[in-house]
């Protein structure tokens, strides 16, 4: 028997783990009612399957004894407690390199989007405002110009080939070098400094819990702008709007938020913030090769043959 937390699985992977296991929805099951449920079907769930940002706490994992694997549907496992879970011998899976091209994808759309101002651009067109003459100001172009990559991961990775396509320089952080053809700055502050758009593409979790501070915004300055495609938790949300509020950053792109979906209302009132709602693997294709690759961990566990994409805590 499996458990599932979040929704919103494609059809045919439903219906696979329909057919492979009894499946437990929690989504199904109403708030106050949840901690009687886990009580009644905890005993005898050997499986879990869930997203990147439910993930599984501690509290979870000691009520399912039986627990052997977590499947994650998705490539961050910030939101798993390996101290929980690894004692116990509990292996966890997620679903890398699947997802890299249409995460990339987004970034490189929020990044084009803030420094063309679309959806500034398209709410003038809507109000009427074209017609009325209302006096408009240009946008930037990117040819020229600095992109900083905090995180030159797999998907940072596929950022920074994106990027340099449309003309501009790449420079990265991260705490340790990579084998790239571009410069690593010596500090997440420097790399802010001398950059006009910070790509945030770092894993969440402890080591990197708000590291984009007030200072980082600072340093990244009134011209610069802020696309995250990573977490939320890796941005001083407060110092975030703070900045935005007062031009001290000139705008942000934003598929991540600190506590999702709840986006903080002086968030949403910014003029200069592009906001999108955790979609970056959201497309029909990478859903369904995400869903797929969840699956066969599951099923290949179950059946005794080695997992495709295990994680191990010191990875996470
Ligand atoms: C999804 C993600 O939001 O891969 C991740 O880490 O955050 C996403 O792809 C989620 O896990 C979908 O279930």
């Amino acid at each position: 028997e499996i458990l599932l937390l979040g929704s919103g699985w494609v059809a045919e992977v439903d219906e696979a783990l329909e057919r492979a296991f009894v499946c437990h929805r929690m989504a199904q099951v109403a708030l106050a009612e949840r901690a009687a449920f886990i009580e009644r079907i905890g005993q005898k769930v050997r499986g879990v399957y869930t997203t990147g940002v439910a993930g599984i706490d501690g509290a979870l994992a000691a009520r399912l004894p039986a627990l052997e694997i977590v499947a994650v549907h998705g490539v961050g496992v910030d939101a798993v407690d390996f101290a929980a879970l690894a004692p116990r011998g509990i292996a966890v899976t997620n679903t890398p390199d699947v997802l890299t091209e249409d995460v990339a994808d987004l970034a490189v759309a929020l990044l084009l989007a803030a420094s063309r101002r679309l959806p500034q651009l398209d709410r003038y067109v809507r109000a009427g405002e074209w017609e009325a003459k209302v006096p408009l100001r240009a946008s930037r172009s990117l040819r020229g110009k600095v992109a900083g990559i905090v995180g030159l991961g797999r998907i940072g990775r596929a950022v920074a080939t994106r990027l340099s396509s449309f003309g501009m320089a790449i420079r990265y952080y991260q705490r340790s070098t990579a084998d790239a053809p571009y410069p690593r700055s010596e500090s997440l502050l420097a790399l802010a400094a001398g950059s006009d758009y910070l790509v945030v593409c770092a894993p969440g979790g402890a080591a990197t819990r708000a590291m984009i501070d007030g200072a980082v915004l600072e340093a990244l300055g009134p011209d610069g702008t802020l696309v995250n495609i990573a977490r939320g938790s890796l941005v001083d949300e407060a110092a975030l709007i703070a900045a935005l509020q007062d031009g001290r950053l000139g705008g942000a792109a934003l598929d991540v938020f600190a506590d999702e979906p709840r986006v903080p209302a002086a968030l949403r009132e910014c003029e200069n913030a592009v906001l999108t709602p955790h979609v970056g693997s959201f497309t029909v294709e990478t859903r369904t090769a995400m869903g797929r690759l969840a699956l066969d961990n599951l099923l290949a566990h179950f059946a005794g043959r080695p997992l495709p994409t295990p994680v191990t805590g010191a990875a996470a």
